[in-house]
């Protein structure tokens, strides 16, 4: 699982990218793409880092791809390294324009071009299946066949597919695609420092239906070599809570349908990543497939209910906060969980 960093050229994505994973892709000469990972800040896995004091620590992680191209090379760079990405981030010039509209345009022009290219893939398809004698048809070729001038016509009018709505069945029939407007987009304005109030009305400007971030990458990026207490200091006297940086990565996992439950001792404290909806068994198997296979029970407190006892296991224990969940049940985020197996 992947995000992939798109943009018009020069809109900043590489030093978002370094923001986020601490790599400078664009010293990486020669290389088309560059891939790296970033710890997914949370709260909760902090407090509980706190608490246990462990020898090891071990956060959710969110991977990430830069394109490292420019001109008509760029497209193609994209087209061949972000096929398999699960989700992109769009990233904007905001800082050589102070005006909102230019903004949305600059929105409009990359996304206009995904669309095209989303255009021409079903175009493609649609001359294939035509070709296939009715009769010989699979069900998934005539499900598909039903589809694309559903899409088609969609694209056509300059819209994203991710708009429509699809049974079950019609995603998996969609899914080999991997057309660019289907996957889920964060939509990130990089705004210059003088800017970064000013902005709150351009997620009404870009009526995407996509979740918008606003943040100074420049900024960002200065204060990157500062101690986190004087990061701290320098973003309170901007009145911001937090880096967009943070608030980025957090969003991207949440864009790829993902969640995280907390394993804790004072050897490791980690956060599992698994998706949305996962049922205890297979978040054991993220484990180990062992613990999937053998699978027993989960002992399992919610992160809340354990804050609410001090942050003590006895304490929830003897409170009857730590349940015994089986098979049939779905992991909730911030679940703190041991796993009952037999191998
Ligand atoms: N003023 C200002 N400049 C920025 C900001 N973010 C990036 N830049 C500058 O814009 C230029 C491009 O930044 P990159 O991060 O390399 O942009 P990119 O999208 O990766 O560029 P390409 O890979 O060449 O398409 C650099 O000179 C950055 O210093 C910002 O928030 N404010
Ligand atoms: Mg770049």
């Amino acid at each position: 699982m992947e995000i992939g960093i798109l943009g018009l050229p020069q809109s900043g994505k590489s030093t978002l990218f370094e923001i986020m994973t601490g790599i400078k892709s664009r010293e990486m000469h020669g290389e088309q793409f560059v891939r790296g990972i970033a710890p997914v800040p949370d709260r909760r896995f902090d407090r509980l880092v706190e608490i246990y004091q462990p020898a090891k620590i071990t956060p959710a992680k969110v991977p990430f791809v830069d394109v490292n191209a420019s001109g008509e090379k760029a497209w193609n760079a994209v087209r061949q390294n972000m096929g398999s990405a699960d989700g992109f981030i769009h990233i904007i010039d905001g800082f050589t324009t102070g005006h909102v509209g230019e903004i949305a345009e600059q929105y409009r022009k990359l996304t206009d071009d995904l669309i095209l290219a989303d255009l021409i893939m079903v175009e493609n398809r649609m001359e294939r299946i035509r070709k296939v004698p009715r009769k010989s048809m699979k069900p998934l070729e005539t499900l598909q066949l039903e589809l694309m001038p559903k899409i088609h016509g969609h694209l056509e009018q300059g819209r994203v597919i991710r708009e429509l709505q699809f049974t079950e069945d019609e995603w998996k029939s969609l899914r080999s695609f991997s057309f660019w407007t289907i996957r889920p987009e964060l939509i990130v304005v990089n705004v210059g420092e003088d800017h970064l109030r000013d902005f709150d009305a351009v997620g009404e400007e870009i009526p995407a239906g996509s979740p918008v971030v606003v943040i100074s990458c420049q900024v960002e990026s200065e204060i990157m070599g500062l101690s986190e207490a004087e990061q701290r200091e320098f973003l309170s006297s901007l009145d911001i809570a937090e880096p967009a940086y943070q608030k980025i990565i957090r969003q991207s996992f949440l864009l790829l349908g993902c969640m995280s439950y907390f394993t804790v001792g004072e050897d490791e404290v980690k956060a599992w990543v698994v998706p949305e909806g996962v049922k205890a068994p297979q978040a054991a198997g993220v484990i180990h497939k062992d613990f999937e296979r053998g699978f027993i029970k989960a002992e399992v407190v919610g992160y809340e209910d354990f804050m609410n006892c001090g942050g003590s296991m006895v304490q929830a224990k003897a409170a009857g906060k730590i349940r015994l969940e089986g098979k049939e049940y779905v992991v909730q985020d911030g679940d703190i969980i041991s796993f009952r197996f037999n191998v």
